[in-house]
């Protein structure tokens, strides 16, 4: 597989997509046709610094319009698909699964349909280079009991929320075309990341912008719930290993062997902020963030724990995280403190504007 690839990555103006295409173009020697459709989730504003070079193109479309997606096959020619595009807020799933559906699993059918025809109509050469990449979610394993051994790439799918059920759908979809047609995909599910440009819904980023405005941090239920947390530069080194050294019809499983309780990582970044970015800088009255934490209504059907076993892609392709727990943790706190502009213009609704005029 070619070391300098055109890969046309689905979801690139989100959270995990912005930070890809910086790794693809900046650590690797790649090219990259982003396409986004620009929903709530999306910010042109998280690809700024890539715009001017001239290996990047940005393309306005949604994975649910198969002619625009065609279109950019026709045009683009690309070597691979990185698909990231997805509705990815489990709370936002619960409250309306429509899109979840309509994106995640008729999306994921329609891009798997048009990259089958481009497939086919390739030379053979470039057949032995392509790859249809599924970026995909531990959450489609389900929960775990406290004591029971992590997600394998062999435990079966159980999954509880619209949108763990959405993905697991377009994981199966994607298995088929491979079986069915010969797509050359290869999958990889991850564990919860963390970093810069995460949308201030999830966890991390409410818990630093709550903190820093005053604001009461809401924890779900008894904030017991455990997540395995990977730095998201870990999970696009993944990425890239996978796409370009995996092996056709293969899933791989990313985690950071990094099991935490909601509340003692919501301990743990209140106090790093303590430390960076004391209260009363921020004209706040009190002497810890953590005074702030509000215990809140737990979340319908929330999973108790989520663990990655990754030895497949540790052993098989060498991969292993990079980030220090505490140090990825300090890094993206830093990060929110010092990129004020691009969450202010996402909470005051302005990051919206920019897609005005886009075709
Ligand atoms: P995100 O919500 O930040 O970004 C998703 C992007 O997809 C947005 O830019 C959005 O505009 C775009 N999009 C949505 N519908 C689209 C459509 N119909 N056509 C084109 N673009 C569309 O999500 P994220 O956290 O960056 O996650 C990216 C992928 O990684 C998802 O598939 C998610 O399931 C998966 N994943 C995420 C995590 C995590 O912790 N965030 C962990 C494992 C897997
Ligand atoms: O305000 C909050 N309070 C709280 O206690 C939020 C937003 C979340 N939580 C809890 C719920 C979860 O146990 O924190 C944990 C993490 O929540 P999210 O950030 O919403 O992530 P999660 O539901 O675990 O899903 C994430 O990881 C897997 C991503 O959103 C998915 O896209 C990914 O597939």
């Amino acid at each position: 597989v070619k070391d300098n690839m055109k890969i046309l990555v689905t979801g690139a103006a989100g959270f995990i997509g912005s930070n890809l295409c910086r790794y693809l173009l900046n650590d690797c020697s790649h090219s990259v046709v982003a396409v986004d459709s620009l929903t709530y989730a999306g910010n042109l504003a998280s690809l700024d610094d890539l715009r001017s070079d001239d290996r990047f193109i940005f393309v306005a479309a949604s994975i649910c319009h198969e002619d625009a997606m065609k279109g950019i096959f026709e045009t683009q020619q690309p070597d691979a698909v990185m698909h990231l595009a997805a509705e990815s807020h489990v709370d936002r799933s619960i409250d309306g699964p429509d899109e979840f559906i309509q994106t995640n699993i008729v999306g994921t059918y329609k891009l798997l349909q048009i990259s089958r025809n481009y497939f086919e109509s390739l030379e053979a050469s470039r057949k032995e280079v392509f790859r249809f990449h599924h970026i995909s979610t531990d959450e489609v394993y389900g929960s775990l009991e406290p004591d029971a051994p992590a997600f394998s790439e062999k435990t079966p799918y159980d999954p509880h929320s619209p949108y763990s059920a959405s993905k697991a759908a377009s994981d199966h979809l994607v298995r088929a075309w491979c079986d069915t047609y010969g797509l050359p995909v290869v999958l990889t599910n991850c564990s919860n990341n963390y970093g810069p440009y995460q949308f201030p819904e999830k966890l991390i980023p409410v818990v630093i912008l709550k903190a820093i405005r005053g604001e009461p941090i809401p924890v779900y239920g008894k904030g017991e719930n455990i997540r395995d947390w990977l730095y998201v530069r870990d999970h696009v080194r993944a990425l890239e290993l996978v796409l370009t050294k995996g092996h056709v019809g293969e899933t791989y499983n990313i985690g950071g062997d990094n099991e935490q309780r909601n509340i003692d990582l919501v301990n743990m970044v209140c106090k790093i902020l303590d430390e960076v970015s004391p209260p009363i800088q921020n004209g706040l009255s009190i002497d810890s963030y953590s005074e702030l934490i509000t215990f809140v209504k737990d979340r319908p059907g929330h999973d108790m724990r989520y663990a990655i076993d990754a030895s497949k892609i540790k052993q098989g392709l060498g991969w292993a995280p990079e980030e220090d727990f505490a140090s990825g943790f300090r890094k993206t706190i830093s990060w929110y403190l010092e990129n004020e502009a691009w969450w202010k213009e996402i909470l005051s609704g302005n990051y919206q504007l920019s897609r005005q005029g886009l075709s």
